[in-house]
């Protein structure tokens, strides 16, 4: 058996004032068990990339780095930049924890020492299911994700906790043919990768985690996007090959970042 090597990945994007919390997260109990901690800042237009490199210069840790994207991938387009990334560096794990504060890595602990990652192709990050505990998600939203939980799961033949939370572990091993390459590379991307689990026949299983909405501003355009997700997945269940198409807005052949070690002006 090869050696486990996890990389954390975490994409910021307008995170200022959470991505901090976010790092203050990464403590002698959690390091130990990431080879790699990769900030990936998605080309802010705030400060987030000063306050990360502040503070790892007050908190210095070699298993930490900054990385900018060449452009701004979204949400997908930067999972598909890591992803790419665990690939190339030997890596047999990827997990994502989103920078904006809402998730909270200390949940995934208790699996990881079980080793449940191990015996599965991905582990997903569940708000929806037993065990899990939201704070400041109003009854309408959860209620709303109940419901596209139930429709997915309904198109996938499987229990669906969750469509796409921030905290989620993949196995390079099933990432490495990249069958995700034209999947949205908005923040639709998770949405679709539930629907290649079904076609791909991977081996899923979610994990109930901790939510949080304080500070947090989301992104998503909640109806409009909840009408584009109710039309792919009908599309998928009318034919499942709808799963090869092109999802994406902007093609792309490569998504990649470079280092940031010190403050330079973007360009
Ligand atoms: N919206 C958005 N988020 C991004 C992007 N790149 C990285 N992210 C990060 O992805 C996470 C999810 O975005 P968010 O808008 O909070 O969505 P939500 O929490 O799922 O409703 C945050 O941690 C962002 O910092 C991007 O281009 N757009
Ligand atoms: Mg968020």
């Amino acid at each position: 058996m090869t050696k486990e090597k996890i990389l954390l990945f975490i994409p910021a994007y307008n995170c200022e004032k959470q991505i901090v919390r976010v790092l203050a997260q990464l403590d002698e109990e959690v390091l130990p068990y990431f080879e790699e901690i990769l900030v990936v800042n998605n080309r802010s237009t705030d400060q987030t990339e000063h306050a990360v490199l502040e503070y790892l210069s007050e908190h210095p840790c070699d298993k930490i780095s900054l990385v900018r994207n060449d452009e701004n991938y979204g949400l997908g387009g930067s999972q598909k930049m890591a992803f790419q990334y665990a690939i190339d560096h030997g890596f047999t794990h990827v997990c994502m924890l989103h920078g904006d504060d809402q998730g909270n890595i200390h949940d995934f602990l208790p699996m990881l020492k079980k080793g449940i990652h191990t015996k599965h192709d991905c582990v997903l990050g569940a708000r929806f299911m037993r065990g899990s505990r939201l704070q400041g998600y109003s009854t309408f939203r959860t209620f709303g994700n109940v419901v596209y939980n139930f429709i997915f799961a309904f198109v996938t033949k499987r229990r669906i906790f969750d469509l796409g939370s921030g905290l989620n572990l993949y196995s390079v091993r099933m990432l490495r043919d990249g069958f995700y390459k034209k999947f949205p590379d908005n923040l639709m991307f998770n949405y679709v990768m539930i629907l290649a689990s079904h076609y791909y026949d991977h081996d899923i299983i979610f994990y109930p985690v901790s939510w949080r909405e304080d500070d947090q501003v989301s992104n998503v355009k909640m109806t409009s996007q909840a009408i584009k997700v109710l039309k792919m997945a009908f599309a998928y269940f009318m034919d499942h090959e709808t799963i090869h198409q092109e999802y994406r807005d902007v093609e792309r052949e490569a998504y990649t970042c470079k280092k940031v070690e010190e403050e330079d002006e973007i360009v």
